[in-house]
């Protein structure tokens, strides 16, 4: 194990590490955007790449030393252009939010204009929050979901777009359950001759498999995060016509970042090649059938799901109408002494404040990887709901996680 070659040098590290795989172990992952990748993508991370200073591309380095990481990184670039048909691919981006400023760099000026989705309603940091540098570089407005079905306002979006005449259009979201209409969007950007940038963060893995229509061809530029339902460890991906290629890649390096992790690139390259698997197709469609199974069980319970179910692999509650006076805050505490791990979140028309809002969000990339199917799913929603209604009660929280505490053992993640 990894924290037992660190125990020697840091024992405080190494009891944190050993810490986290037992948390990880122990308890149901539902953060959306987590997930648990193989062994293989851990030990490349944890590879001597670490050492390597690899600026510029594969060919083109500006320091000597980089034979095995030009071959790492072609590789993580071949596979993703496999995965996901792009004519073009940088996979050095050190986070999706990278990725992002990297395609705002090769395009934008600043002061430019952004039109992307409210971070209430689905949207993401980096689409132009206030807090974010997208928000501090560029003029950013804001289109919604629709408050009576929960799916995006495309036909609001377009007037918005006519009306503000934005640079470029951003779709693609972090806690949106539908599948998204890139056609769509992408008309509201032809009709004002803006760009248009899909973020599939969330559900890069699911359109690799085909179980979410891909943007790419669609989109002038598509970016990801590499760790979430693709499973490929942690950093960002961009993907582009081979038009903007030359753009992309200053703008990344030396324009957004110094030399590439090579280490985290390595991880990109071995986790892409398990996404090319029958199996890990069958592995997103799971996903996104146990999201379902757990949508579903949760209505029965009465909870409200934003937009009235999920075509992704995530799952959007509202809990002011089943459940008052219970914020997300409380519901998240609550589960997460039962060892149920997920996040509260903002809900579309949202009344409470960011730090403690309306809703929770909860993904099953994780628990699929683990092995779980709907049935499972379903039993998750029960002891969710049995939590939710009695945040309180600690014969409640102790009753659920022997439960969790079974489960965890039925489906092992690592052996
Ligand atoms: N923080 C991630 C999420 O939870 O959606 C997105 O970057």
């Amino acid at each position: 194990m990894v924290y037992e070659t660190v125990r020697d040098a840091d024992p405080t590290v190494a009891d944190a590490l050993a810490g986290e795989r037992r948390r990880q172990e122990n308890t149901l992952a539902m953060i959306a955007s987590e997930n648990h990748v193989s062994e293989a993508v851990m030990a490349a991370q944890g590879s001597e790449l670490t050492n390597n200073y690899a600026e510029g591309y594969p060919g083109e380095r500006y320091y000597g030393g980089c034979e095995f990481a030009d071959d790492v990184e072609i590789a993580a670039i071949e596979r993703a252009k496999e995965l996901w048909g792009a004519e073009h691919v940088n996979v050095q981006p050190h986070s999706g939010s990278q990725a992002n400023m990297g395609v705002y760099l090769a395009v934008l000026d600043p002061g430019d204009k952004i039109l992307s989705l409210d971070l209430t309603h689905g949207g993401h940091l980096s689409h132009g929050h206030p807090a974010n540098f997208a928000g501090q570089t560029y003029e950013v407005e804001q289109y919604e979901v629709d408050p009576e079905t929960g799916y995006v306002d495309y036909e609001g979006l377009r007037e918005h777009a006519e009306a503000f005449d934005p640079d470029i259009i951003v779709s693609g979201y972090s806690a949106y359950p539908r599948e998204v209409e890139w056609e769509r969007i992408q008309e509201a950007a032809d009709a004002v001759d803006a760009y248009h940038l899909a973020d599939i963060a969330h559900i890069t893995g699911l359109v690799a498999a085909g179980v979410h229509e891909s943007p790419v061809g669609v989109a002038d530029f598509v970016t990801g995060s590499t760790h979430k339902t693709i499973r490929a460890g942690r950093g960002g991906i961009i993907m582009c016509d081979e038009e903007y290629a030359d753009d992309v890649d200053s703008a990344v390096f030396p324009g957004a970042q110094g030399g590439p992790a090579m280490h985290n690139v390595a991880g990109k390259a071995v986790g892409f090649k398990e996404a090319l698997t029958p199996e890990f197709e069958a592995y997103a469609r799971q996903t996104v059938a146990n999201a379902r199974a757990l949508a579903d069980q949760l209505h029965e319970h009465g909870f409200e799901i934003v937009s009235g179910g999920t075509d992704t692999h995530l799952v959007l509650v509202d809990l002011r109408p089943s459940h008052p006076d219970t914020t997300g805050g409380t519901a998240e505490d609550a589960l997460e002494r039962a060892g149920v791990v997920l996040n509260a979140n903002t809900v579309p028309g949202e009344t409470r404040s960011p730090f403690d809002p309306s809703g929770i969000r909860a993904g099953t990339p994780g628990l699929t990887t683990r092995g779980f199917d709907e049935a499972a799913c379903r039993e998750v929603a029960d002891l969710i709901a049995r939590v939710v209604d009695a945040p309180e009660d600690d014969a409640t929280i102790e009753g659920v996680a022997t439960r969790v505490d079974e489960l965890t053992d039925e489906f092992p993640l690592y052996e």
